[in-house]
C-alpha cells in the first residue's frame, strides 16, 4: 500500500498555522490557541452535565454532599435536561436556517436576486407533498411549495412531511417510541417547556424528547434547508476545487465567505465574477478577486461553484492573520466573536450581515431576500476599495494546499453509479450498485463522518486518522461539515487518493471516478445522508439499523451536532463520538443513551458511543460494521 505520508499531513498544517500564529504574537492579537490556555482546566460541574441555573434558587450543583438541587430534582434529571436543552438548541438553529431558505424560496421571482435553479427537484419535491405541479408556472409553484414548508414549522397537527421519505420500518419504529417529529418549533418549544423548572425530570422522558427533537431538525427544518436550497442554487454535481490556506492569493482582493446560509454567499459569489468588479479591483491595484469559504459556507458554494475551501472551524482566525483578508463576510452559525477584534489588527472588514449574528467590532451590513443584489454589491465593493490597505509586512499566506472533489448529493452518487453500471430504473436511479459492491465484500461498508474541530482534540487530527484507518480497511467515507474540510484539506478528496486505500475501495473508485471520501455538503446536509441510507436500505431490502453503516462526530462541539447525533441515532445509525456531551454525571443518562440495551438501543435500534481515545474509536467503529455484516450473512 502506498503512503499517506506523501500527502498533506497534520504537522504541515500546524507549521503554517504557527508561521500565521507568530504574526498574532507581534501584534499582540489574541487567538483561541489562547483562549483555550485562559479557559483549561474547564469547570467539572459543567463537563459532567451536572451544574442547573435553569431556575435562580440555584445555581446548584451536584456533589455527594449535596445529590439534589434545591428543588429536589436528582443529578439523572439535571443531566438529561442539560442534554435536551443542547439538543433543542441545535435543532432550533438548524430548522431556522431552513426557514429562511423556505422564505428565499417563497421571495424567488423570474428575473429576481434569487431565481428556481432546479425546476425538476422542485417538482419532484411537490409531486412528493400531493401539490399539483401540471401547467403551473414554475415560480407559482415555488411560492406554493415554500409556503407548505413553512407551514410545517407550526402545523398543529400531524408529523413531518419528509418522514414519509424514511423506510416504512423505521417511521413505524419512531410511531412506536412516540418520537415521531411534529411541527418543527413545536418539538423545540416543547423540549424548553419541558426543561423548565417544576417540568419533567424524568431522564427516560427528556431523552426521549431529545431524540424527537431531533428528528424534527433531520427529518425536518434541516431537510427544508437542504432540499430548498438545491432547488434555488443548483443540485450539487461532482466538481473539483482546492482545499487549505493556500487558496487566498497574494495579488488578490481576497473575500472569505462564512457561517451557513447559501442565500448570502451565492450572492457575494455572483457579484465577485462581475466583470464591472473584476474591473474595479484592477484599478485598486489587484490582479482580480478571489472568493473563499471556511466552515459551512465553504462547503455550500464549493460544492455548486468549485469555489476552493480556506478552511474549517478553527482556521476561521487563520484568513484574517494572513494579513490579505480584505474581507471577512458572515451569516450565521459557528462565528467567532473574535474575528472583530482581530480583524481590527489587520486591515480586515468583518462584516456582519444577519440580525441573527451581531458581533462587537464589525461593520453591520444587513442581507434581506429584497435587497441582496444591492448589499451584496456593497459588500464586494467595500472589500475591494479596501486592498490599498493592507499592511504588505503582515502578508503571509501559508502555501497549503490540495486537489479536492466535491458535490456528492444523493442525486449525483446515483447519477455516478449509473454511468458505470447502467442500472438506471427510473428518474431517481438506484443504489443497488452500490449494495451489491457491500454484499459481495469489495467494499466492507461505509462511515458519514461529521461534525465540527474542538480545541479538546489536537485540531483535524481525529477527523484525517480516522478516515485514514477506515478507508485501508475498504469502509468508503461520505462527510459533511468541517469533517468535509478536513479530508478536503488532507487530500483525500482527490480522486487519486484511492492509491492509498484497500484494494477494494481503491478499485470501486477507479471503476466509478470517484475520491474514496465523497463530499455531501454542510451540516444541514447530514439530511441528505439521511436520505441515502433510507434508500440503501429500501434498494438493499433491509432495515437502515442492519447496513453496515455507522455515523460519526470526533471532534464535534456545537449544539447542532448533538440534534445531528439524535436523529442520526433515532434514523438508526450506530453513532460514535470523540468528545463527550457533558453527560457522564449520570450513569442513567449515559446508560440511555450508550447502553447497548439501553433505552435508546431498544427504541430505534441504534445507540451512542463515546470514547475520546480515537484509535479505539475506530476499531469500534469498524467491529460495528463487521458485527453488521455477519448478522447479515454476508
Ligand atoms: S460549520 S457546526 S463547526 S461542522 Fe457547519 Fe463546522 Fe460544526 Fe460549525
Amino acid at each position: 500500500m502506498e503512503n499517506w505520508d506523501n500527502l498533506i499531513t497534520v504537522e504541515q498544517m500546524e507549521e503554517a498555522t504557527n508561521s500565521l500564529l507568530e504574526t498574532a504574537a507581534k501584534l499582540n492579537a489574541d487567538t483561541w490557541q489562547q483562549r483555550v490556555k485562559n479557559q483549561t482546566p474547564h469547570c467539572k460541574f459543567g463537563e459532567e452535565g451536572t451544574c442547573c441555573r435553569i431556575c435562580t434558587m440555584g445555581p446548584c450543583r451536584i456533589t455527594p454532599k449535596a445529590p439534589r438541587g434545591i428543588c429536589g430534582c436528582d443529578v439523572h434529571g439535571i443531566v438529561a435536561r442539560n442534554y435536551l436543552r443542547f439538543t433543542a438548541g441545535g435543532a432550533a438553529t438548524h430548522s431556522d436556517h431552513g426557514r429562511s431558505i423556505c422564505h428565499t424560496l417563497y421571495n424567488a421571482k423570474e428575473g429576481g436576486s434569487y431565481q428556481v435553479k432546479d425546476p425538476e427537484k422542485l417538482k419532484r419535491i411537490a409531486k412528493e407533498w400531493g401539490i399539483e405541479t401540471e401547467g403551473k408556472d414554475i415560480y407559482d409553484l415555488a411560492h406554493e411549495t415554500a409556503e407548505v414548508a413553512l407551514m410545517e414549522y407550526g402545523k398543529p397537527f400531524g408529523f413531518s412531511r419528509w418522514t414519509a421519505r424514511a423506510p416504512q420500518h423505521t417511521q413505524d419504529l419512531w410511531n412506536k417510541a412516540g418520537i415521531m417529529p411534529r411541527g418543527i418549533d413545536r418539538e423545540v418549544s416543547q423540549s424548553l417547556h419541558m426543561t423548565h423548572m417544576g417540568c419533567s425530570s424524568l431522564p427516560e422522558a427528556l431523552v426521549q424528547q431529545s431524540l424527537r427533537a431531533g428528528l424534527c431538525d433531520g427529518w425536518g427544518g434541516s431537510m427544508c434547508g437542504t432540499e430548498f436550497s438545491d432547488v434555488l442554487f443548483g443540485t450539487p454535481k461532482p466538481l473539483d476545487t482546492e482545499a487549505n490556506i493556500g487558496v487566498m492569493e497574494k495579488d488578490n482582493v481576497n473575500i472569505v465567505v462564512h457561517g451557513h446560509d447559501p442565500s448570502l454567499s451565492e450572492m457575494i459569489v455572483f457579484y465577485a465574477n462581475d466583470p464591472e468588479m473584476i474591473a474595479y479591483a484592477k484599478e485598486q491595484g489587484a490582479k482580480g478577486i478571489t472568493i473563499s469559504g471556511v466552515c459551512c459556507t465553504a462547503n455550500e458554494v464549493a460544492m455548486r461553484h468549485g469555489i476552493p475551501m480556506a478552511g474549517n472551524f478553527l482556521q476561521q482566525e487563520n484568513v484574517v492573520l494572513t494579513g490579505a483578508c480584505e474581507a471577512i463576510v458572515v451569516d450565521v452559525q459557528c462565528i467567532f466573536p473574535a474575528l472583530g477584534p482581530l480583524s481590527k489588527c489587520f486591515h480586515t472588514k468583518f462584516i456582519t450581515t444577519s440580525p441573527i449574528a451581531r458581533m462587537p467590532d464589525a461593520e453591520y451590513i444587513e442581507f434581506s431576500d429584497e435587497t441582496a443584489a444591492e448589499k451584496a454589491k456593497k459588500i464586494v465593493k467595500l472589500a475591494i476599495e479596501n486592498f490599498k490597505n493592507r499592511k504588505p509586512e503582515l502578508v503571509n499566506i501559508p502555501q497549503l494546499k490540495t486537489k479536492a472533489r466535491v458535490g456528492y448529493s444523493v442525486e449525483a452518487i446515483k447519477k455516478e453509479l449509473d454511468g458505470v453500471c447502467n442500472s438506471h430504473v427510473d428518474d431517481f436511479g438506484t443504489l443497488k450498485p452500490l449494495a451489491d459492491v457491500v454484499k459481495s465484500g469489495v467494499l466492507r461498508g461505509a462511515v458519514a463522518m461529521v461534525g465540527c474541530n474542538n480545541p479538546k482534540v489536537r485540531p483535524d487530527t481525529a477527523h484525517i486518522g480516522l478516515m485514514k484507518k477506515l478507508l485501508e480497511n475498504d469502509i468508503i467515507l461520505v462527510v459533511t461539515g468541517c469533517s468535509a474540510q478536513a479530508a478536503a484539506k488532507a487530500g483525500l478528496m482527490d480522486p487519486d487518493a484511492a492509491k492509498y486505500c484497500g484494494e477494494g475501495l481503491k478499485r470501486v473508485c477507479k471503476l466509478v471516478g470517484i475520491p474514496p471520501v465523497l463530499h455531501m455538503g454542510s451540516c444541514v446536509d447530514i439530511s441528505r445522508m439521511m436520505i441515502l441510507a433510507s434508500d440503501l436500505a429500501k434498494d438493499w431490502g433491509c432495515n437502515i439499523s442492519e447496513l453496515p453503516l455507522c455515523g460519526c462526530a470526533p471532534e464535534w462541539m456545537s449544539e447542532k451536532a448533538v440534534s445531528i447525533g439524535n436523529y442520526v441515532v433515532a434514523t438508526g445509525i450506530q453513532t460514535f463520538l470523540g468528545v463527550d456531551p457533558y453527560t457522564k454525571g449520570s450513569d442513567v443518562v449515559t446508560n440511555l443513551l450508550q447502553g447497548e440495551n439501553g433505552m435508546v438501543q431498544n427504541m430505534v435500534e441504534a445507540h451512542f458511543t463515546v470514547d475520546t481515545n480515537i484509535d479505539s474509536l475506530c476499531d469500534k467503529m469498524i467491529n460495528c460494521i463487521e458485527d453488521k455484516r455477519k448478522a447479515l450473512g454476508i
